[in-house]
């Protein structure tokens, strides 16, 4: 179980509304990718589901089992966008665990040889 209940105030939620802009580069019924504001390497992409889960102890089987396959047409598309060597995924659930915004969603991030992460 996650720590809270789904509070649809959060960024993405209103990110996911049209209520404030995005660099969107993916969308179809079930999830949205787009540019992470605070990128801890090029290309960092974020994709989302667009169920109202709080994170992945939040979220249900369908959610997740539509959402993973997302995840890897995003990499691939990141990775051979930025001429990437490798893609990092990461994931975070609740304060402590990392999470910083309380809707389910998976950073992607294209990966180069002898470069660290911004944080
Ligand atoms: P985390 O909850 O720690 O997994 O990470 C949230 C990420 O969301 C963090 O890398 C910064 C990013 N972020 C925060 N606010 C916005 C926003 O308004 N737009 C976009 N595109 N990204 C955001």
């Amino acid at each position: 179980m996650s720590n809270g209940a789904y509070d649809d105030n959060n960024i993405f939620a209103k990110i996911l509304r049209g209520e404030i802009p995005s660099h969107k580069v993916f969308e179809d019924e079930v999830a949205v990718a787009f540019m992470d504001v605070m990128p801890q390497g090029t290309g960092h992409t974020l994709v989302l589901p667009k169920a109202a889960s709080r994170n992945l102890l939040d979220a249900d089987e369908e959610t997740l089992t539509a959402l993973m396959p997302r995840v890897q047409k995003i990499a691939r598309a990141v990775q051979k966008a930025f001429n990437a060597e490798g893609v990092t995924i990461m994931q975070f659930n609740e304060g402590a665990g990392g999470q910083t915004v309380f809707h389910l969603h998976v950073h992607v991030i294209p990966r180069f040889e002898g470069v660290a992460l911004a944080r």
